[in-house]
């Protein structure tokens, strides 16, 4: 038996993931468990990661890079039945059903709230930056170096286990494309929008092909730009945009205020929105432990997407494309738990690889979005089997994201006015009182009042 107590484990993150950590770990101690010392380090002076907006850009008040990508007006990009905790109802939280497609504030009431109620804050160094970790090959520990810039001091501590929940949506991939320099407009990534009010009466370029370039783009037609293209590199998404959007091919080079594209066609703008994604970025793990992944289902080098293969003390969550969040994570983080604390016994590394390589075959084979969500369904199930995170109807989720995608395609203004089923209570969502288009408050307060 293995004596936890006496092992200290580093969390890097307090976002959805590492809260998921987190409370993996609490959940074994009530369960009667004796836990290792947990140290969470998060950069940020609050929790919810992402979820906890920021209206920075660039470098933040710390002169670390602004963790924050999302954005004034956001809602929930997909049913939020497919995100919630399974030991954690969106009825217990807000003691009625609500609809399914809530704005940030709301989600980040939800995730902070277990967290309150789980006393997590207790676990967690803010404004400390995770600067650098190395592993000792002699005494089997991870030296991890920290700056807190409450008293701008540097930090030196040795852990058991490292998990990275950092996430990868905060460093931006800026492609260039050839006369943009000299357009005379505003260009900015993602990571940098944060609100479209900015963009009302302008023609509006946005370059990219998935999640963002499709809700920025619908967020500058919400609030009132004139036109909004979409310039897609591999694929249109092809959804029925209302009559002031389209979609056009690559941008191949830009003259002045005008644009030209790859099927010969031109036209002026005044914005530029590169909605081109993110990289996986983590400058503070040294080499032999830094994951390298473009942003898939299943990244290369993690057994079961979470233990690093190469050195199984350290542990990635959330490092996958995400159809699922939440629950997804606490999955990943439970199953992270038990590995820690040795009531989950890994395989050998040859083991290990073949299980990686299989999966990684499969998600190489995936023809469409249903086979995608099968596969992260598939992805869940392997987990829920190992560990005792809480039972949910994760075949209900899957045909829940499903029936979302015929939504979207059916008319992408109206996908989020509908309502979904609990998979962890059964509970029916309510019916927004306000359709999406038409809903310009995105406080909660204006959420969840009744009408
Ligand atoms: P993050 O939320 O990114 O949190 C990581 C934390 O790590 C942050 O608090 C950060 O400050 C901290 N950190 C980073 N580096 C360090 C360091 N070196 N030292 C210490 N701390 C550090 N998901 C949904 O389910 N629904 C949505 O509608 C949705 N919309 C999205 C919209 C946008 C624009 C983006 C970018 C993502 C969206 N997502 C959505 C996905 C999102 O990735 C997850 O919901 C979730 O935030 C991931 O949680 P995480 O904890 O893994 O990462
Ligand atoms: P994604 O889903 O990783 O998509 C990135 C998009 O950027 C994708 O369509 C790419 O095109 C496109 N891209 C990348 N490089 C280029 C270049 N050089 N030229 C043109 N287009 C490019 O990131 P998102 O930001 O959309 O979504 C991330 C999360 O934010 C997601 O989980 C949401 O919930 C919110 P491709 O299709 O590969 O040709």
């Amino acid at each position: 038996m293995i004596n936890n107590s006496s092992k200290r484990v580093a969390i890097i993150g307090a976002g959805p993931s590492g809260l998921s950590q987190l409370m993996a770990f609490v959940t074994a101690e009530k369960n009667g468990a004796e836990i290792p010392e947990l140290v969470c380090y998060e950069k940020q002076g609050d929790w919810g990661g992402l979820w906890n907006y920021t209206w920075r850009t660039g470098m933040d008040e710390n002169s670390e890079p602004v963790h924050g990508s999302m954005y004034q007006y956001l809602w929930s990009n997909g049913p939020k039945e497919c995100l919630e905790f399974a030991d954690y109802p969106f009825d217990e939280h807000f003691g009625k059903p609500i609809p399914s497609f809530p704005p940030r504030a709301v989600l980040y009431d939800y995730i902070t709230g277990r967290a309150q109620k789980n006393d997590l804050r207790k676990y967690i160094q803010f404004n400390t930056a995770v600067k650098w970790v190395s592993y000792d090959e002699a005494s089997h520990k991870f030296q991890v170096v920290t700056e807190c810039f409450d008293d701008n001091s540097t930090s030196f501590g040795d852990f058991d286990n490292v998990v990275v929940a950092t996430g990868h949506f905060s460093t931006p991939n800026v492609p260039y494309f050839e006369g943009i320099e000299s357009f005379p407009g505003r260009v900015m990534h993602a990571h940098d929008f944060r609100s479209a009010d900015e963009f009302a009466g302008k023609d509006v370029l946005v370059v990219g092909g998935s999640y963002s370039a499709e809700d920025i783009a619908l967020q500058c037609h919400k609030y009132g730009a004139n036109s909004v293209t979409i310039s897609y590199r591999t694929a249109a998404m092809d959804f029925k945009w209302p009559e002031t959007m389209d979609e056009r091919s690559l941008l191949t080079r830009i003259d002045g205020r005008t644009i030209h594209f790859s099927d010969d066609s031109s036209k002026e703008f005044d914005a530029v929105l590169l909605c081109t994604g993110y990289k996986h970025h983590f400058p503070f793990m040294e080499e032999s432990l830094r994951l390298r992944c473009p942003n898939i289902l299943y990244p290369e080098g993690l057994y079961k997407g979470v233990v690093w293969n190469d050195n199984p003390g350290v542990m990635y969550l959330s490092m996958q494309d995400q159809w699922y969040t939440f629950s997804h994570f606490d999955l990943m983080a439970w199953f992270a738990r038990d590995v820690i604390m040795g009531t989950t016994e890994l395989p050998d590394k040859a083991a290990r690889t073949a299980d990686i390589a299989a999966w990684r075959a499969r998600e190489d084979a995936l023809e469409d979005a249903y086979g995608m969500i099968d596969f992260q369904a598939d992805h869940l199930r392997d987990l829920a089997q190992t560990t005792d995170y809480p039972s949910f109807d994760i075949d209900l989720t899957a045909k829940e994201f499903k029936q979302w995608k015929g939504h979207k395609s059916r008319d992408i203004t109206t996908y989020r006015n509908e309502p979904f089923e609990s998979p962890v209570t059964g509970t029916m969502a309510a019916v927004h009182h306000t359709t999406w288009l038409e809903a310009m408050d995105d406080s909660m307060e204006a959420f969840m009042a009744e009408k």
